[in-house]
């Protein structure tokens, strides 16, 4: 009985929150690593447990210039799916995505993976062709995937709006069944935890400031607490990707731009799937915890503030009422920004640079959370093996060059 009462409620918090243990270790940085990796968001913590756990190369820093978490990995709406249109991007997230559904167990830590359908409205003619189109290509690649009517959607989201008369009716959608959203911070929590137990450090705080390079091979980097050596270094900064690749010399073809989400008050639960629509613009779920997570389009200008310009909110809340008139009552508690790294085919940069020992995972843009898993997966095996995985091989910076470019604009769930 006395679990409920406010002395035993009292008491339960005094006992569970005092004398906290470290879930990971702070460690001074060594004077040298075999391989650093740069960043320390969801994809450079899952290439350090990669790294040790598939590769055994344990001698690796992550070197994070904040605290973990606290760039795209932190900020981002957690949309999770696989359903890309060209075979090389399919493969990749969907390899993603299956590591998705064993990822609590394999990590032993939850990171509320929440399989709940990820809905793409279509709202013209054209966008249920690119709909159709799109449900056929991910078939014929195996991915779940399926075709809804306007009626259907109704049914399955009874607080959307898909009368006729809107101003963009909804003419039917796309569902991805095994699609949904997960814990954000839990997931570089939980690689961070579980890549320091294979001996890896994680050093917070600690801002790279140069690449140091010799005869066209990297020697390290250097960083707010000094000179940190190494034989490999791994870039994986997202939205700072530029600036990383410029202390190299290098110059990659991206553009980082400020994309915007936002939380409202917690509701009881109204929407149970995830609800994405390019036409209108806006994508929006409800978290476990009941608030709405909704997400903006990027601005149109290139910048490193982490928050973004009204008009676009605003336009986005615009959207968010025009289909859940509901909604327009939902008071919104926060929002914020985060520095996306967008590649001319919104599609990633995976692998080797023109200098020795230098490599790069970036290019994410709008939709890189959904990759943390498999991108982690297949840059540690590029790294260990100092060549592409065959996975990563279609997204290698030299694709700029050749022009072999894989057009994934039609996917991405942001318009850019
Ligand atoms: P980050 O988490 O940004 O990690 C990079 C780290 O590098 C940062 O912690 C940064 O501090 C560090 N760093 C940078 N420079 C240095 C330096 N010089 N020295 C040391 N450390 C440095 N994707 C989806 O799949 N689904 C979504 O629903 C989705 N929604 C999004 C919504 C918003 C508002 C935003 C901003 C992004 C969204 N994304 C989404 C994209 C997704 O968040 C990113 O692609 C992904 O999280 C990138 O992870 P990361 O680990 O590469 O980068
Ligand atoms: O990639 O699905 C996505 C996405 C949705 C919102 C931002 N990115």
């Amino acid at each position: 009985m006395e679990r409920y009462s406010l002395l035993g409620l009292v008491r339960h918090a005094r006992h569970y929150h005092e004398n906290w243990q470290r879930v990971w270790r702070d460690p001074a940085p060594k004077k040298a690593y075999d391989t650093v990796i740069v960043g320390g968001g969801g994809h450079g913590l899952a290439t350090a447990y990669y790294l040790a756990k598939v590769h055994g190369v344990t001698d690796v820093a992550v070197v994070e210039k904040g605290w973990l978490g606290g760039g795209n990995t932190g900020r981002n709406t957690t949309i999770i799916r696989s359903n890309y249109l060209r075979d090389g991007s399919s493969h990749l997230y969907e390899f993603s995505l299956k590591l998705w559904e064993g990822l609590s167990q394999e990590l032993n830590f939850n990171v509320m993976f929440s399989p709940r359908g990820v809905l793409y409205l279509g709202h013209t003619l054209h966008d249920m062709r690119e709909i159709e189109r799109r449900v056929n290509a991910n078939r014929l690649n195996g991915i779940d995937a399926e075709l809804l009517s306007a009626a259907e959607v109704q049914k399955l989201v009874p607080l959307m709006n898909c009368s006729p008369d809107a101003r963009y009716p909804v003419l039917g959608a796309s569902l991805q069944r095994r699609g949904g959203i997960a814990r954000h911070d839990a997931v570089a929590w939980g690689f961070a935890r579980a890549a320091d137990a294979q001996g890896v450090d994680i050093l917070q705080r600690t801002e790279v400031t140069g690449i140091r390079c010799d005869n066209g091979a990297v020697t390290g980097v250097e960083t707010s607490r000094g000179f940190i050596g190494a034989r490999k270094v791994a870039c994986v900064a997202a939205g700072n990707s530029g600036v990383l690749a410029a202390m190299a010399g290098l110059k990659l073809p991206i553009e980082s731009r400020p994309l915007q989400a936002l939380v409202s008050e917690p509701l009881k639960p109204c929407l149970d799937v995830v609800v994405q629509s390019s036409g209108v613009h806006c994508y929006v779920s409800q978290a476990d915890k009941g608030d709405l997570v909704i997400g903006a389009g990027t601005d149109s200008y290139n910048g490193y503030g982490q928050r973004g310009s009204f008009s676009v909110i605003e336009h986005t809340l615009q959207a968010v009422c025009e289909l859940f008139p509901a909604f327009s009552r939902v008071r919104m508690n926060r929002h914020w920004g985060g520095i996306v790294d967008i590649c001319p085919d919104a599609c990633p940069i995976i692998g080797e640079t023109p200098v020795r020992g230098l490599y790069f995972n970036c290019g994410w843009g709008t939709g890189g959370f959904k990759a943390t898993p498999g991108s982690g997966y297949v840059f540690a095996d590029t790294l260990a093996h100092e060549r592409p995985h065959p996975l990563a091989a279609p997204f290698s910076l030299d694709r700029f060059a050749t022009g072999a470019l894989v057009d994934e604009h039609g996917a991405a769930g942001v318009a850019h």
